[in-house]
């Protein structure tokens, strides 16, 4: 049996003690919408999004000239076969991408295209509303449901480049559509529409990801909570940038979560992952889902899947829509390494921690590269 150093314990305990005190009802300063900033025509950005140097894109660095490299495509068709050696076959290529990129772009995963198309036009009519029609969605960093413009609530961070629409899917206790855009008319139906098959392709790869382990197909969505398992949605818009080379859309981050599936702008690349050291960026194929491990599937694999750094880069000609589902565990139970993945020479690396708390903890900050999962890590005595 392992023992959690009561040091991480009390640590984590006051740190979340101190963040629930300080996690604000308000923003600590005046939001001001990106994209009202782009429309002013300004030539140049704000103090507040431009990134120090170590932190800016370094466009040269993200664009392999060499060779194309872009991160696994796998057709998730076959998982769907009788054949159980094309099943196998399917699920290798997964247990190999997620090893060596956390990352990978899946097709023919049964979601209508056309329901993809739709969903993604109605959110980009959203962002192009007047600005009196979205800003009575403005968020709070309570629930942070709602139209927002930045997720860390310390006073004087530097800020991103990019608006955003957070909602609940499920559990249905917590998905209040009140809560989302009646206009375009068709916007609530197609949420839900869009994020019930959405849900269905994450809880498929759920079991692979789970076979992959070793563990029982449904061990990790049980770990999740089962059918309590939380989804939510946050759909970026990242307006025109005039010094794109100075700031970034979304700062490197791993996703707090279990499992992200993200439908990409159809137009415009921004997207990069962290592979070697290197940020390289995704190019998206056409009506593929974009997926990505988070932290949880890092903490209840005890660190076999690792979930990996992504950022977004900006650009000074044409505005960016992409729609983020993250299928994520129930959010006050405690997620932990498997049993079965703990061993005397693999011992528990993290400690037991509810999805809230964590949550919690990564919004305090805002992005931070993949420091906040990291500083979970325990030591053994
Ligand atoms: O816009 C993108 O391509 C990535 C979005 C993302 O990383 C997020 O919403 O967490």
């Amino acid at each position: 049996m392992y023992i959690y150093p009561r040091a991480t314990l009390h640590l984590l305990h006051l740190h979340s003690t101190k963040m629930m005190m300080n996690c604000l009802q308000c923003w600590p300063e005046p939001v001001i919408r990106v994209q009202h900033l782009s429309e002013t025509g300004l030539t140049r950005i704000p103090e507040r999004y431009v990134k120090k140097p170590s932190d800016r894109p370094h466009f040269l660095d993200s664009i392999d000239t060499e060779v194309n490299i872009n991160i696994p495509v796998i057709d998730v068709q076959e998982l769907l076969s009788d054949d159980m050696s094309l099943r196998r076959k399917t699920a290798a290529l997964i247990k190999d991408a997620c090893r060596e990129w956390g990352f990978f772009q899946v097709v023919n995963h049964g979601v209508r295209q056309e329901l993809m198309e739709r969903t993604r036009d109605v959110w980009r009519q959203f962002f192009e509303l007047p600005m009196e029609e979205k800003q009575k969605y403005a968020n709070t960093p309570r629930t942070y449901e709602g139209y927002g413009s930045r997720v860390g609530v310390e006073k004087g961070i530097k800020l991103d480049w990019c608006d955003y629409f957070f909602l609940h899917y499920l559990p249905l206790g917590m998905r209040d559509q009140t809560k989302w855009p009646s206009f375009p008319l068709s916007c609530r139906e197609l949420v839900g529409e869009y994020s019930k098959e959405v849900v269905k392709v994450g809880e498929k790869m759920m079991k692979i990801l789970s076979s992959n382990l070793g563990l029982e197909e449904e061990y990790l969505q049980e770990a999740f909570g089962g059918e309590e398992m939380s989804a939510c949605m946050r759909i970026n818009y990242y307006p025109k940038c005039p010094q794109p080379e100075l700031t970034l859309g979304l700062s490197p981050h791993s996703d707090p979560g279990g499992l992200t599936l993200l439908l990409p702008d159809e137009n415009v690349s921004g997207l990069q992952v962290r592979h070697r050291h290197r940020w390289l960026t995704v190019t998206p194929i056409p009506n593929a889902f974009i997926v990505n491990l988070g932290d949880q599937l890092q903490v209840v694999s005890n660190g076999n899947y690792k979930s990996v750094e992504h950022r977004v880069i900006v650009n000074s000609v044409k505005e960016r829509v992409s729609l983020a589902l993250f299928y994520n565990p129930k959010g006050d139970i405690l997620m932990k390494p498997a049993e079965q993945l703990v061993t005397k020479d693999h011992p528990p690396l993290y400690p037991p921690m509810t999805f809230d708390e964590y949550r919690l903890y990564i919004r305090t900050r805002g992005p931070s590269g993949k420091s906040q999962v990291d500083s979970l890590l325990t030591f053994h005595q």
